[in-house]
């Protein structure tokens, strides 16, 4: 826009410019913990702190009103060479408390002990009730101008670069819970528009558990841990979550998205997003167009497999918090493309026979297919969580001119609740003011004092009218960038506590989505089905869940039936209706660009050869870990990100094998109790390289080798013609088999499916 103030314009030029277009890494081996590394010894001359890292950004620095304050954009947030107390007063020591005598007791009088553990006593905020758990990014977002027919928000015109921060997180989990748990995921993305902050607070799951907020408390309550021992943590797989969600069914088409392999991505970068309400766009005519918002992924929507989900939670429970990071200090910048379905705005606010109003219903792609309106990029990794990922507050409510809201009962009930969590969480009414949540727009709200305020207001007259502050602020007048509600037709009703009748189909949706999912994604929905429900203790709310899914199709229900040992109750499913291709995850290309590839060397191995590999993978836009017997290098310049001892299959999408590694020193063969059971025998292999391989096998992931890899093969049940095994002459061809085979994300024609 052409009216952006000075600063917000400077910065948004300045994020944009860091958008990359070749897709080549900018660092070849992320998880460097700082802006430069450390000495050897505890260094002693007083100099400034050090910097963020370039990968590095923080909110930009504007004060609580939305005004430039000339900070450098990297200023970082301690100042000065000296360590000093919180009034900057500086300290000689900060190791002893004061003492009468070395031995005898410590004085009240040590102010600096008390400030110091007095501000560590208070370092916890509560969590989040819900999304505790999340991880973020700064990004950029760039409007294509299709919008522009239904939608006057000038973020969405053509060519505008609006800031923006995304945080994605888990719904169950507390804070410190592990990232892979199947779960839905949060996808909540702040624009900082030039016209207000906008907020789209949505899910990975286009559909939500619940038709109408007030029962937001229950659905949470029943998948939360259990409240007399506190578990299981972070998981809908016990007794609560499913006695809730078989008696109340409109929980079901949720719970089966839930079961698919949606619920277990395999990367933050590569799950759709979407607003899942129906939200109003109104143009500059002041027309109104019902939408339903989504995010679709450059890389592909794609999943982790179960065994592997489990295995990451021990291994790295930090495993998407860490990738997201790892992905864009590596210049793997993640990108989705902001889209919208449309639907003409009628008082029946159905389309196709699909009430839009009820959050537990999707439009298929098929009969609305979703128009991309701009690019989101993620291009910096915050400098402070706290201060960024924990301190943002996001808010349904928080709408730009041009975006409206529909009736859904949901979400009216969310545009109460997000304001008013924040007030226990961020400590007051002035969480707007924290750096994070900050608009890059002018403020001049009239709201004053409360619990941490930073504004210094002026003036004396914070009401309206005034005169004696010389009548300021103003209303905006049409053309002026006001928020004016549209005005929604209302009919005339009875005050009533009921839901339309079409709420009441909760089962021809789930139906659409099993019959649209493909033989492998169907076996993974009964295994996770079976899987959980093997966990709960009750055998009626077992039985009950049958005969919730003898409502979605006979075959799951038998299958699941089958695995938990109990009679399948007779099918009772709705009708069969037209899949929707745009549901499976399978059956299309997408770029390799940022996928992990272990290359696996030994202590015989020709550094000359391995560094070319890595060259040819990072110019293939992969990013290639070198996996060797100890942390040696191998040689000058060819570094090894993994050790024998602490690599494990989870952490890569793809395997090449340089060399078949002889047993490492610290390799105890069968008697290793991480690899024993499969290379038990295999005296001339590293067992821990044979159990790399074999789990990269079993989870369906391209695997190739040189002429040597034969004997690996061998060794870890690998079947050499296999779909997705290549024992190639030279690396070049290895590595573009992999590039290949990864464009499907796995080979699924390994997976042994049944005919459901
Ligand atoms: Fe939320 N939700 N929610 N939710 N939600 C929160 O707000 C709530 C719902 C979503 O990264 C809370 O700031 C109610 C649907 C995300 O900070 C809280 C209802 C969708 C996040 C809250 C819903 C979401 C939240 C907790 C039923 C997808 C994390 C902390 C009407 C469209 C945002 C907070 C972040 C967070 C309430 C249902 C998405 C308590 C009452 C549907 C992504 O306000």
């Amino acid at each position: 826009m052409d009216d952006k103030p000075g600063p917000v314009k400077k910065f948004v030029d300045a994020v944009a410019e860091t958008v990359r277009e070749d897709g080549r890494p900018s660092v070849t081996v992320p998880g460097a913990p700082g802006s430069k590394p450390p000495p050897l010894a505890e260094p002693t001359e007083p100099r400034a702190p050090l910097g963020p890292k370039p990968d590095q950004r923080a909110p930009l620095p504007l004060s609580p009103t939305g005004r430039d304050i000339g900070v450098p954009a990297d200023a970082a947030a301690q100042n000065g060479g000296y360590l000093t107390t919180a009034q900057g007063v500086r300290l000689p020591d900060s190791d002893h408390s004061l003492k009468a005598g070395p031995r005898g007791p410590v004085l009240l009088q040590d102010h600096h002990l008390r400030e110091k553990i007095t501000h560590f006593d208070h370092e916890r905020i509560p969590e989040r009730v819900v999304h505790a758990r999340g991880a973020a990014a700064h990004g950029v977002f760039r409007g294509y101008g299709t919008a522009g027919s239904v939608c006057k928000a000038a973020f969405l015109q053509e060519g505008v670069q609006t800031p923006v921060f995304v945080r994605f997180s888990t719904v169950l989990g507390s804070r410190g819970s592990a990232d892979t748990v199947r779960d839905t995921r949060g996808f909540a993305t702040k624009f900082y528009t030039s016209e207000g902050v906008f907020d789209l607070v949505g899910n990975n799951i286009p559909v939500f558990f619940i038709q109408d907020a007030i029962k937001f408390p229950d659905v949470i309550h029943a998948g939360k841990p259990h409240p007399d021992r506190e578990i299981p943590q972070a998981q809908s797989a016990h007794d609560t979550f499913w006695d809730f969600v078989s008696l109340h069914t409109e929980a079901t088409h949720h719970t089966i998205w839930n079961m698919s392999d949606r619920g277990i991505p395999r990367s933050l970068r590569m799950m759709e997003g979407f607003g899942i309400h129906t939200f109003r766009l109104i143009n500059a005519d002041g027309a109104s167009t019902l939408v339903k918002f989504h995010w679709k992924p450059k890389a592909g929507v794609h999943s982790l497999v179960w065994e592997e989900a489990q295995l990451i939670g021990g291994m790295d429970p930090d495993f998407h918090r860490r990738d997201l990071a790892d992905a864009i200090e590596a210049g793997n910048f993640p990108q989705w493309e902001l889209g919208i379905q449309t639907f003409p705005d009628t008082p029946e606010q159905s389309f196709e026979g699909i009430d839009l109003l009820d959050p537990t219903k999707i439009v298929p792609e098929e009969l609305a297919p979703v128009q991309p309106i701009g690019l989101l990029t993620l291009n910096a990794n915050p400098v402070n969580y706290f201060t960024e990922t924990e301190q943002v507050a996001f808010h349904p409510g928080h709408l730009v001119p041009g975006i409206d809201i529909t009736d859904d009962p949901l979400l009216s009930g969310r545009l109460f609740s997000y304001l008013d969590t924040q007030i226990t969480r961020l400590g007051g009414p002035n969480f707007a003011q924290i750096p994070i949540n900050r608009t890059h727009a002018p403020v001049n709200d009239m709201q004053r004092d409360g619990f941490h305020q930073d504004a210094v207001h002026s003036g004396v007259a914070p009401y309206k009218p005034n005169s004696l502050d010389g009548g300021c602020p103003f209303f905006a007048g049409a053309g002026e960038h006001a928020f004016v509600e549209y005005p929604t037709p209302i009919a005339a009703a009875a005050k009533v506590r009921e839901a339309p009748a079409s709420f009441d189909d909760h089962f021809s949706q789930p139906r659409l989505f099993w019959l649209s999912l493909s033989p492998v994604e169907r076996e993974h929905v009964i295994a996770a089905y079976t899987f959980e429900l093997s966990k709960v203790y009750e055998q009626a709310i077992k039985e009950r869940v049958l005969t919730v899914l003898a409502r979605i199709d006979e075959g799951l229900c038998r299958e699941v039936a089958t695995g938990l040992g109990l009679p399948a109750p007779a099918g009772t499913a709705p009708a069969d209706t037209t899949a929707s291709a745009a549901l499976s995850q399978l059956g299309q290309r997408w770029p390799a660009t940022g996928r992990v590839l272990g290359i696996i060397t030994g202590a015989g191995s020709d550094p000359g050869v391995v560094r070319a590999m890595r060259e040819t993978a990072l110019g293939a836009g992969l990013l290639p870990l070198v996996i060797g017997p100890t942390g040696a290098p191998l040689a000058e310049n060819v570094a090894v990100q993994r050790t024998f001892g602490a690599a494990r299959s989870v952490e890569f999408d793809a395997l090449l094998v340089a060399d078949a590694p002889a047993p490492g020193a610290d390799d105890r063969g069968a008697r290793d109790a991480k690899s024993g059971a499969v290379a038990g025998g295999q005296p001339t292999l590293d067992s821990r390289i044979v159990l790399l391989i074999n789990e990269a096998y079993r989870h369906a992931k391209p695997i190739a080798g040189l002429a040597d890899a034969r004997a690996l093969w061998a060794a870890a049940g690998v079947d050499p013609q296999a779909p997705g095994v290549f024992t190639e002459t030279d690396a070049a061809r290895a590595i573009s088999s992999l590039v290949e085979q990864l464009s499907t994300h796995r080979v699924w024609e390994r997976f042994p499916a049944g005919a459901h």
